[in-house]
């Protein structure tokens, strides 16, 4: 049998609670240089709450090699319990007792990088979701906590930091140059959140005063000589620590913090209790080597992973159906904590940019599921940008429906009720309704419908009677095991503004006075209208305000509308989808000119618009780097019937083309305008300029003239920073001109020994639109530089190359090719991140018949193959289904 056929299914509605407990594990890890020998101690009790009071012990297993198992002290005989892949079980065990197991695993081979594995300084740990079965074995689900206490013995030289969870309390020498040390947690936690470190690394220490007094030790571990950089990360967790008690009156609960770095790292970074691990790429930065957008996602993950010590550790998840309770909130909270931090509006625009051209794909796509999702083959194909981005969104709605105030009451109450447990979704809504007082019976379909609601607006005006109707319909279409979809109760805040652009007071028919000028409608039904009184002339409505409500609305603006909407709407998320609306409408028409074989015209409205924001770029160069940025590829194609890569790109190109020639002058000065002087600093205000600048650079490139690119070149050769260094090489890397070659040789060259840029030059050269790409890739495939191992190299690389909409679906199928050869080597080694790779086919029946028939042939042959992996096996099966 392969593996993949041996794919089962989890659902949801069969939980039951576990048959035992947990309450304490001790854990003993000898590593060695070849294996390592793990001793776990764990007292085991029935659970009185399970229905069944004579259940056989079935313990959770993953490659782990048994040596030996006992029940109070006494050892089994092979006859007294049964191992197979999967699991470990003791027919007949006492009510309360201690397991004994010792088992040997071999970090070194594991190349999955799930439970304990080797990197390049030493090893280290990812149990979620499911890694700790790979350790020892266990009930490895989240609703089993325990208190655990651990002792590592490693080689001393080799391994002179050896960490745990919670607090170091002894350590000591053994014989042979080894050393041990024993950590406390005392914590119950679930086992995904269990973390170890024995390693070579340099140590960073500072200290966090609480507010109510307590000193807690702060340490980041990073790879020798690389201090400098966790200077930026370490500062950001300090900010965290003082936001989250500011904001939500939460504390560190520990008395050390550690954070550890790590090369080989299948996530961004974990948020196992006192033992943060982060991937390398999420935590080390310095201007040279990071870019803005590197400075402002470390501080963002930094925050998120410390806002989990609440939100995701002291209240947890009852199962993994219920990721969304810690995902969707800590996002929400990182989301909040950015906005403090940066621009907020521009924090919301990327983050409705990452939802259109991610999230809504996926909720249209046959791996479309509800933030919790009812069932399951591979949880780890659930880290979605569903769960975590739209689950955000979710919790963002119910924010706005009860109120900051009240959604602050909520989270107090959701941790007066539910600290140190693991529980559900609706325990959460719960909190917030009984807090808000508002009846989130039906908000709760937020959390199992899946699929992108669309807001459907029409309206109507009397200038006689002085009433503006607006009539909001909803439907959601249907997607895999849900065609048909009830109402959901949504959020809509709206503003309605006059012929000069300002905003009309809203009075709906029946109130005593205007209430305000932008306010949030409640949608509850299918239909529903809302009529606005003494409205003194036909407004135009502004729609969906500070995106309200992950939807798509539907209303029939004019090219007038929306320029009006761009120069004067007071909501600055609305001001910029209305430049974004209006360069899609004009995009669906280039596309379909493109088609037809006639030439591809932009009006001049929309030079003229777009050449307003330049004007007043320099007001906040933040956002008008946002506003004069085209929607991607990927979310133009979302409104296609039928997916043709070529046309889009064609028409989106053709579009910027014709910017940068009508704008020219006005780009080159707003360049000019934006130099930052002084020196590095990652701040909002300095990013944004730097942002407004390269944006101009990007569009003067597309004029392909000799000066620019000079000019460009200049930039790369003299740029003291990444983020000006990587804009200039991404321009070049994407023109047809005789300096692009040496500028990425000499890039490559200046930074080999820099596996953090030397992924950005990879995702550079994968991200290209010219023509050659794919086989520049699979040259690239076996460069020295390139690994299969490491995931940061995967991403780099194939994930870039996956993204690139233009030269993965090259008509000849060869970037399909490629990628199913890619993913199949993958397999072996990491199967979650080659399931992430498969993810690049599944929208395949949206294509035109040419490369849908070639993407279908190709899914078809991964699916074939023997020996797939259970998670590559649940995406290309759901993906042909
Ligand atoms: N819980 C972590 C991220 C994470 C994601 C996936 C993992 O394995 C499949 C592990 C960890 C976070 O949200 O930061
Ligand atoms: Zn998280």
């Amino acid at each position: 049998m392969t593996d993949a056929a041996a794919n089962t299914v989890v659902y949801l509605k069969d939980y039951t609670v576990p048959s035992f407990l947990i309450p304490r594990v001790e854990l003993d890890i000898a590593l060695f240089e070849d294996d390592a020998v793990v001793r776990a101690t764990l007292a085991v009790e029935r659970n009185r709450e399970a229905a069944e009071s004579t259940a056989a012990l079935q313990l959770d297993v993953d490659e782990l090699n048994l040596d030996s198992i006992g029940v109070n002290g006494i050892d089994l005989s092979p006859d007294q319990y049964a191992l197979d892949e999967r699991h470990l079980t003791i027919p007949e065990v006492p009510n309360r007792f201690e397991l004994t197991t010792v088992c040997r695993i071999y970090p070194k081979q594991n190349t999955k990088l799930m439970g304990i594995y080797t990197s390049s300084t030493g090893f280290f740990s990812l149990c979620e979701p499911e890694g700790f079965r790979r350790i020892t074995p266990f009930l490895d689900r989240p609703d089993v906590m325990a208190r655990y206490r651990v002792t590592l013995h490693a080689d001393r030289e080799s391994y002179p930091a050896l960490l745990a969870n919670g607090n170091l309390v002894a350590q000591g020498e053994e014989a042979e140059g080894r050393h041990w040390a024993t950590w406390e947690d005392p914590f119950p936690k679930p086992s995904y959140l269990f973390a170890v470190v024995a390693a070579r690394l340099d140590r960073q220490a500072d200290s966090f005063v609480t507010r109510s007094g307590r000193e807690v030790l702060l340490q980041f571990f990073v790879e020798p000589g690389k201090l400098d950089q966790g200077v930026f990360a370490l500062e950001s967790l300090k900010k965290a620590m003082k936001w989250d008690e500011e904001s939500y009156g939460l504390e560190v609960d520990l008395d050390q913090y550690n954070v550890v770095a790590v090369g080989d790292f299948n996530a961004g970074a974990m948020e196992n209790k006192g033992l943060n691990i982060f991937n390398t790429k999420l935590v080390l930065a310095r201007p040279d080597i990071s870019t803005d957008f590197d400075f402002n996602f470390i501080d963002r993950t930094v925050a998120h992973e410390y806002f989990h010590n609440w939100t995701g550790n002291r209240v947890t998840c009852r199962d993994w159906f219920q990721l969304a309770l810690k995902e969707g909130l800590t996002v929400f909270r990182e989301e909040q904590y950015a906005g403090d931090m940066y621009s907020r509006p521009v924090a919301r625009i990327q983050k409705v940019r990452q939802l259109r051209s991610s999230q809504y794909p996926e909720d249209a796509g046959p791996m479309a599921h509800p933030v919790r999702p009812a069932s399951y083959q591979q949880i780890s194909n659930f880290y979605t940008s569903t769960v975590y981005s739209k689950g955000a969104e979710v919790v963002r709605m119910m924010h706005t429906l009860v109120g900051a105030d009240n959604f602050r009451k909520g989270v107090d109450l959701y941790f007066q009720r539910h600290d140190g447990h693991a529980v559900t979704t609706d325990q959460l809504v719960q909190a917030m309704q009984d807090a808000g007082e508002v009846d989130l019976t039906q908000f709760k379909r937020w959390y199992d419908q899946s699929g992108t609601p669309r807001v459907d607006v029409q309206d109507q005006y009397d200038p006689a009677s002085q009433i503006y109707e607006l009539t909001v319909r909803q439907s959601c279409p249907p997607t895999p095991g849900q065609p048909e979809k009830l109402p959901f109760h949504l959020p809509l805040t709206i503003g309605l503004l006059d012929d000069a652009g300002h905003d009309i007071s809203l009075q709906l028919e029946g109130e005593a006075a205007p209430q305000g000028t932008s306010r949030v409608l409640s949608l509850r039904q299918e239909k529903t209208v809302f009529r606005f009184v003494k409205v003194p002339t036909r407004p135009i409505p502004s729609l969906g305000r500070d995106f309200s409500a992950p939807v798509i609305i539907d209303y029939a603006y004019g090219d007038d509308d929306l320029q009006h909407l761009l120069s004067f709407d007071s909501d600055p998320f609305n001001r910029w989808d209305a430049g974004q609306r209006l360069a899609l409408k004009l995009l669906l028409q280039g596309i379909t000119d493109y088609q037809i074989g006639e030439a591809v015209r932009f009006p001049e409205s929309l030079a003229d618009a777009f050449g307003r924001l330049l004007a007043d770029g320099l007001n906040d160069p933040a956002f008008a780097a946002e506003a004069l940025a085209l929607p991607a590829e990927v979310h133009i194609a979302e409104q296609l019937e039928v997916i043709d890569p070529a046309a889009v790109h064609h028409a989106r190109l053709a579009m910027r083309r014709f910017l940068a020639e009508r704008l020219k002058t006005a780009l080159q000065k707003t360049y000019n305008d934006c130099a930052v002087v002084g020196s590095y600093s990652p701040d909002a205000k300095s990013a944004g300029r730097r942002a407004l600048r390269n944006l101009c650079l990007a569009y003067l490139m597309e004029l392909d003239d000799a000066d620019t690119r000079r000019l460009c070149v200049g930039q790369l050769q003299q740029a003291g920073n990444m983020t000006d260094a990587l804009a200039a090489l991404t321009a070049l890397a994407n023109c047809d001109c005789p300096e692009r070659k040496p500028a990425l040789e000499q890039f490559y060259s200046k930074w080999r020994d820099e596996p953090l840029v030397v992924d950005k030059w990879l995702g550079v050269e994968a991200m290209s639109r010219l023509p050659g790409t794919v086989a520049r890739v699979k040259e690239l495939s076996s460069h020295p530089a390139f690994t299969h191992k490491n995931p940061n190299k995967v991403y780099a690389l194939l994930g870039s190359f996956g993204a690139n909409q233009f030269n993965f679906n090259t008509a000849d199928g060869s970037g399909y090719t490629f990628m199913s050869e890619q993913i199949l080597v993958l397999d072996p080694v990491n199967p979650q991140i080659a399931a992430r790779m498969a993810r690049n086919f599944e929208r395949w029946k949206r294509y035109e018949p040419k490369r849908r028939a070639l993407m279908k042939i190709t899914l078809e042959q991964v699916a074939a193959v023997q020996g797939l992996s259970r998670e590559t096996a649940e995406v290309v099966t759901k993906s042909l289904s």
